[in-house]
C-alpha cells in the first residue's frame, strides 16, 4: 500500500513538525502525564488553578480532572478573546442554506448576543446546574445558545434538529430540562419549512419538566405560540440586560448532555464536564488541525452530534478560530456546494465525514474542479471508516496532492480525538487513523481481556487511561456507565469498536463489535429500531443489522415477523417505515424488509445477528456456525428469501 508523507511546506508551519518530536511529546505526556496536561491545561483561563490534576478509578467508572479549578467555558470561547484585544476578528462565520446568505459574528457582537440570550434564560428562571434541551437546524442562533448556557452554568443538552417528537420528548424527559429552544421552522436543501416548533409543541405535551419554550425566528412561517409558555427569542433578547458576568464553574461541573444510542433501547444522556473537556479539545483541535490564528475553519457536522459541540464550538473557538457552520446539505442547490463554499470563504481546515465524500465522489470530478480550492492545507474525517477509493479522490481531486488528512477517530464518550495523525508529522495509510494523541493509550484486547501485545494483531478497542475530555458517567445512571465501558474488560475503558494494529503499529477501526449501526456517520442502535417496528400491530417479532452501503456506509435490513393472521401486504411495509421515521427519525428508517417466518435464535432466545449480518450483505457462503441455533431450518428460508 503507499503511503503518504506530509510535504515540507506542512511540515515547516506545523505545531509539531516531525515524528521525533511527536515522540518526545508523546513520552513526555505519557511518564509524566500530570505535567503533561498541567502544561495544556494553560490554553485554558482558569478563574482559580486546580488542586489535584487527576484522580480515576476505573472498577469504579470514577473519573476527575483538575478538581478543585474553577473556570466558564463561555469566558474561555468568548469573553478572554475580546479582553485581549481581538474583539474585531470574526469568530463566526454562517453560511445559510441559499448560497446568497452569509452571516459573520465577530467576538464582540457574539459576546453581546451571547450575554443578552443568557440572561434572557436567567429571566426564564434558568440557573445553574438546570439543563437546557437545544432543539434547532444549523443557524447561529443554534451556536449562541449552547454558549449562553455554558455561561450561566446551565446544562445543555442539544438534540439534533432531525430527531421526530417521541425521541425529543425521551430525551427532555430523562434529563428534565426546564427550558427548550426551538425555532419556528428550519431550512434544508430543498426543505424550506421543516416543523421545528410544531415537533416540539408534540413533544413537550408530554415533558411535565418545560416551563417554557424560546422560538428563534428562521422562516417566518406561522406557527402556534402557547401565551405564558411560548417566548419568541428576539423579544426576549430586546428585553435582557446587555451584561452577564459568567458564572464561575467547578472544573467537574456539567457542561452538556448528549444523548447517543446504546445497545438497548433507552438512549444514554452521555455526560461531560467543563475543565477537562476544554483543555482536551482545545489542545487536540490545536495539533491536529494544526490550527494557526486568522485560519478558517470549516466542520462540517451537525452541532446536533458531537463532532459539532467539539469541533465547531468549544474547541475552535477556545483556540481564537475563524469558524464556520453550514445549514445546508452538500448537494444544495447541486454537488458543488461544499467546494463553492471553500472557494467563497477561503477555507484552510476542512473537516467531513466519509458518507458525504463518497456521495460527492460519485458525481464526479467536475464538481470540485469547478473551484479554486488553493486555499485548502489540511483536510480531516470522522465518524466511520473511510476507505481507500475516498480517502484517494480527497487526497488527489480535493486536496491537490498537498493537503495532508487527519482521519481522526473517536466518540462521543471521548469527548475529542484519541487516534489520528497529525499533519506534520505522521505518513498517512488510507484508511488508517494511525496513531495515538497525547496522553492516550490504546490497547487491543481478546475477547476475555487479555492484552495483545505487539504489532499484527486485532482485538477490541480499549483504553488504558483517563484523558481529560472523557465522558464522567451517563446522566442519572453511573451504573449503566459502568456496564457499558468498564465491566467487559476490568480496569479499562472499552470503546465498542473492533481495531488491528498493523506492522508499523497503526491503528486501523474495523467497526463497531456491538449492536451500534453507522449509518451515514449516525449512531443508531438495533434496540431502538426493533422497539419501534415492534410497535407495529401486526408484527411480532423484529430483528435489525446494518449492511454495506456504497454511499452511507451502512444501510438498514430488517427481518420482521408477523402475528398469525396477520397478512403482509405493500401497506405493512410502508407504515413500518412510517413509524421508524416518526420514532426516532428518517436516518433511522430500513432500507430493506424481509418478512420471515422466523429469527435464527440460540436456545436461550438470543437472536444471532452475526448469521443475519451475513444474509443482509449476501455474504451466504459462509455464515458461520449455526449449530448453536434452537432451530437451523430458519436459515435456508432466510437466505433464499433476503432481498
Ligand atoms: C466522533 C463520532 C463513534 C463511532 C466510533 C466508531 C466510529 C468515528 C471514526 C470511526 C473509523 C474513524 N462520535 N468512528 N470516527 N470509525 N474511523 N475515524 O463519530 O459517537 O457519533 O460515533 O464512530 O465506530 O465508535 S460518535
Amino acid at each position: 500500500m503507499q503511503k503518504y508523507e506530509p510535504n515540507s511546506k506542512t511540515r515547516k508551519n506545523a505545531h509539531i513538525g516531525s515524528i521525533e518530536d511527536y515522540k518526545k511529546l508523546y513520552e513526555h505526556s505519557i511518564n509524566n502525564p500530570e505535567d503533561f496536561w498541567a502544561e495544556q491545561a494553560e490554553r485554558i483561563t482558569w478563574f482559580k488553578k486546580w488542586d489535584k490534576i487527576w484522580e480515576w478509578d476505573f472498577n469504579k467508572a470514577n473519573i476527575t480532572w483538575f478538581e478543585g479549578a474553577k473556570l466558564n467555558a463561555c469566558y474561555n470561547c468568548v469573553d478572554r478573546h475580546v479582553d485581549a484585544g481581538y474583539g474585531a476578528k470574526t469568530a463566526l462565520i454562517w453560511e445559510g442554506n441559499n448560497p446568497d446568505e452569509t452571516r459573520n459574528y465577530n467576538y464582540n457582537e457574539l459576546l453581546e448576543k451571547v450575554q443578552l440570550t443568557a440572561n434572557a434564560l436567567k429571566n426564564l428562571g434558568v440557573g445553574k446546574g438546570d439543563r437546557v434541551c437545544i432543539y434547532m437546524q444549523m443557524i447561529p442562533e443554534l451556536a449562541i445558545a449552547v454558549l449562553a448556557c455554558a455561561r450561566i452554568g446551565a446544562v445543555h443538552s442539544v438534540v439534533f434538529g432531525a430527531f421526530a417528537p417521541d425521541s425529543l420528548e425521551a430525551r427532555i424527559n430523562d434529563s428534565e430540562c426546564k427550558v427548550l429552544i426551538t425555532q419556528d421552522t428550519g431550512v434544508r436543501g430543498t426543505k424550506n419549512d421543516i416543523p421545528m416548533k410544531s415537533n416540539a409543541d408534540i413533544a413537550v405535551k408530554k415533558t411535565p419538566s418545560i416551563e417554557n419554550i424560546l422560538v428563534v425566528k428562521r422562516t417566518g412561517s406561522p406557527i402556534e405560540m402557547v401565551e405564558g409558555r411560548d417566548v419568541w427569542w428576539h423579544n426576549a433578547l430586546a428585553s435582557s440586560d446587555a451584561e452577564c458576568a459568567p458564572e464561575e464553574m467547578d472544573a467537574e461541573d456539567p457542561l452538556f448532555i448528549l444523548y447517543t444510542s446504546g445497545s438497548t433501547g433507552k438512549p444514554k444522556g452521555v455526560m461531560h464536564t467543563t475543565g477537562g473537556y476544554m483543555v482536551y479539545t482545545s489542545t487536540t483541535h490545536h495539533y491536529i488541525f494544526d490550527y494557526h490564528p486568522d485560519e478558517i475553519y470549516w466542520c462540517t457536522a451537525d452541532i446536533g452530534w458531537i463532532t459539532g459541540h467539539s469541533y465547531i464550538i468549544y474547541g475552535p473557538m477556545a483556540n481564537r478560530a475563524v469558524t464556520m457552520m453550514f445549514e445546508g446539505v452538500p448537494n444544495y442547490p447541486d454537488f458543488g456546494r461544499f467546494w463553492e463554499i471553500i472557494e467563497k470563504h477561503k477555507v484552510n481546515k476542512f473537516y467531513t465525514a466519509p458518507t458525504a465524500l463518497r456521495a460527492l465522489m460519485k458525481e464526479g470530478d467536475k464538481w470540485p474542479n469547478k473551484y479554486n480550492l488553493d486555499s485548502l492545507k489540511i483536510l480531516g474525517t470522522v465518524g466511520e471508516p473511510i476507505k481507500e477509493p475516498e480517502w484517494l479522490w480527497y487526497h488527489n481531486i480535493i486536496g491537490k496532492e498537498k493537503c495532508p488528512i487527519v482521519d481522526t477517530w473517536w466518540q462521543t464518550e471521548t469527548g475529542g480525538i484519541l487516534i489520528t495523525p497529525l499533519p506534520g508529522v505522521t505518513t498517512t495509510k488510507p484508511g488508517s487513523a494511525t496513531l495515538p494523541f497525547f496522553g492516550i493509550i490504546p490497547e487491543l484486547l481478546d475477547d476475555e481481556g487479555n492484552v495483545l501485545e505487539g504489532n499484527e494483531v486485532e482485538g477490541n478497542l480499549a483504553m488504558q487511561r483517563p484523558w481529560p475530555g472523557m465522558m464522567r458517567t451517563v446522566y442519572g445512571d453511573h451504573q449503566r456507565f459502568f456496564e457499558t465501558y468498564f465491566e467487559k474488560f476490568p480496569g479499562k475503558y472499552f470503546s465498542g469498536d473492533g481495531c488491528k494494529r498493523d506492522e508499523d503499529g497503526y491503528y486501523w477501526i474495523t467497526g463497531r463489535v456491538d449492536d451500534v449501526i453507522i449509518v451515514s456517520g449516525h449512531n443508531l442502535g438495533t434496540a431502538e429500531i426493533e422497539g419501534s417496528i415492534g410497535g407495529h400491530p401486526s408484527v411480532a417479532e423484529a430483528a435489525v443489522v446494518g449492511y454495506p452501503h456504497e454511499i452511507k456506509g451502512n444501510s438498514i435490513y430488517a427481518f420482521v415477523t408477523l402475528r398469525t393472521g396477520h397478512e403482509i401486504t405493500e401497506d405493512t411495509r410502508t407504515e413500518i417505515i412510517k413509524r421508524v421515521r416518526a420514532d426516532i427519525g428518517p436516518h433511522a428508517s430500513p432500507e430493506k424488509i424481509q418478512f420471515t417466518e422466523g429469527l435464527p435464535k440460540t436456545r436461550s432466545g438470543k437472536i444471532m445477528r452475526r448469521i443475519l449480518r451475513n444474509i443482509a450483505s449476501d455474504n451466504i457462503d459462509d455464515l458461520g456456525d449455526i449449530s448453536t441455533l434452537a432451530d437451523p431450518s430458519v436459515v435456508s428460508s432466510l437466505v433464499d428469501e433476503r432481498i
